[in-house]
């Protein structure tokens, strides 16, 4: 929890909250007794809402765009620092995002200990660092024009097992307990490469980045099925990260990018295989309608979102520890990038809550006597019961705003940064 820190005076917050207090009692009443009908405790509920939190990805806080072009709105950050402080007012207003996940070199900083220090006083903390090597950057020694952890060259490979490691120093700096690898690496025509050479030349780099990891801390594997590479990925799917992973050894776990499955794929049944064999890293939260969009969590399918995360509530409940790295991943084109992840913290938070008010004696008993439609109406009976009053209860008692998206308009931060940021300039590419 961030305390009082955060970029907004505290009173407003507080007299916000007055405002709404009575109509936020009395929804969370009316809710409370839905639930008691149901048996649900609602304490045990809020207990566990109240220690759900995500980590924001700081090329979030900037206007993404698409290749085709940024359009971001004056007031946008343009450096780290800039991107901390609007972390701090979604982590401020929200209170579900007090950690922040970093990607070199576009975050590349001098003094990574100072950085550190800014954002402790904002109220934040850095989750994992990403590393890059499907772009390549100016003065680089080695192009990654033909793949970076997989390409021919071992010169290519050595300067992309460089730059990971390097990563995780400057993480170590920074507090963060993970690296999340995901590379373009792939084949554009068939006989471009070969298939399975290409993995094991991928696979033996990752070792390389393995051994280089410090105690407690975790690699991250992150599969997409195409995209730059439209022909082959070689790290195409949850099937090869799995083995990559089970290759390296227990520290390395796969990571699930919400976008990054072919249309139909049944994502939360990966997550119940992972999560099954201990693999389960983690998450990159976002939607998708066709391919890799980056869209906002929920807002295309909430109910896969659901899903997801009763196969997680599952888990938790039957496994000691378990505890994925939550993240979101996300480029926001045409939206105030502090809204859009107001709100898809809230929706999947939302989600989570609506997972934990399934009955699970009522289900499993449904299971246990093949009980198809009771079992279906017992997941969807809690996927339509609004969470909303309890998510709200539960971020007013750690300090939130009763309505972060409400607040944040009425607080001006955008208007006053655009009086005194500089423009971040239009053009493509991600930050
Ligand atoms: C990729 C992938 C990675 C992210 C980059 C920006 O598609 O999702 O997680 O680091 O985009
Ligand atoms: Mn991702
Ligand atoms: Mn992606």
């Amino acid at each position: 929890m961030a305390g009082n820190k955060g970029p907004l005076p505290p009173e407003v917050i507080e007299r916000h909250n007055r405002e709404h207090a009575d109509a936020i009692a009395q929804d969370y009443e009316a809710l409370s007794r839905t639930l008691a009908r149901r048996h649900i405790d609602l304490s045990a509920i809020e207990k566990k809402l109240a220690q759900f939190s995500l980590a924001l990805p700081s090329w979030g806080l900037g206007t993404g765009g698409t290749r085709f072009g940024r359009f971001p709105i004056p007031g946008s950050p343009t450096n780290i620092h800039e991107k901390l402080a609007d972390a701090a007012v979604v982590e401020q207003l929200g209170r579900l995002t007090p950690r922040v996940s970093l990607h070199f070199p576009w975050d590349r900083i001098e003094d990574p200990a100072a950085l550190r220090g800014e954002a402790e006083n904002l109220g934040l903390s850095f989750d994992a660092v990403n590393s890059n090597t499907f772009q390549d950057q100016p003065g680089q020694g080695h192009s990654y024009r033909h793949g970076s952890l997989s390409a021919v060259s071992a010169q290519v490979r050595d300067q992309a097992i460089a730059h990971n490691i390097d990563c995780i120093r400057l993480g170590e700096k920074l507090g963060s307990r993970a690296l999340t690898v995901w590379v373009g690496d792939g084949a554009n025509f068939p006989g471009q490469h070969s298939l399975g050479e290409a993995l094991e030349r991928y696979i033996e780099s990752a070792r390389a980045i393995y051994a280089a990891l410090p105690d407690g801390w975790r690699l991250f594997i992150e599969h997409k099925f195409y995209e730059p590479a439209f022909y082959a990925t070689v790290i195409a799917d949850w099937g090869t990260s799995f083995l990559v992973a089970k290759e390296l050894g227990a520290s390395a776990q796969c990571l699930v990018d919400l976008g990054h499955h072919a249309q139909g794929t049944n994502i939360e049944q990966i997550v119940a295989r992972l999560a099954r064999f201990g693999k389960l890293g983690g998450f990159h939260f976002n939607d998708s309608k066709y391919g890799d969009d980056d869209l906002d969590a929920g807002a295309i399918n909430p109910h896969q979102l659901f899903l997801v995360f009763n196969e997680l509530v599952e888990c938790e409940l039957a496994m000691e520890g378990f505890a994925p790295a939550y993240m979101i991943d996300q480029s926001h084109n045409v939206t105030d990038p502090i809204e859009s992840l107001l709100l898809s913290a809230e929706a999947i938070a939302g989600a989570y809550a609506r997972a934990l008010l399934v009955d699970r004696a009522a289900l499993a008993e449904c299971r246990s006597r093949n009980d198809v439609i009771g079992a279906f109406r017992t997941l969807r009976r809690a996927y339509e019961t609004d969470a909303g009053p309890l998510l709200t209860v539960v971020r007013m008692a750690l300090g939130g705003a009763a309505d972060p998206l409400a607040l944040y308009r009425q607080s001006g931060w955008r208007a006053e940064r655009a009086r005194e940021r500089k423009s971040s300039g239009a053009g493509a590419g991600i930050v």
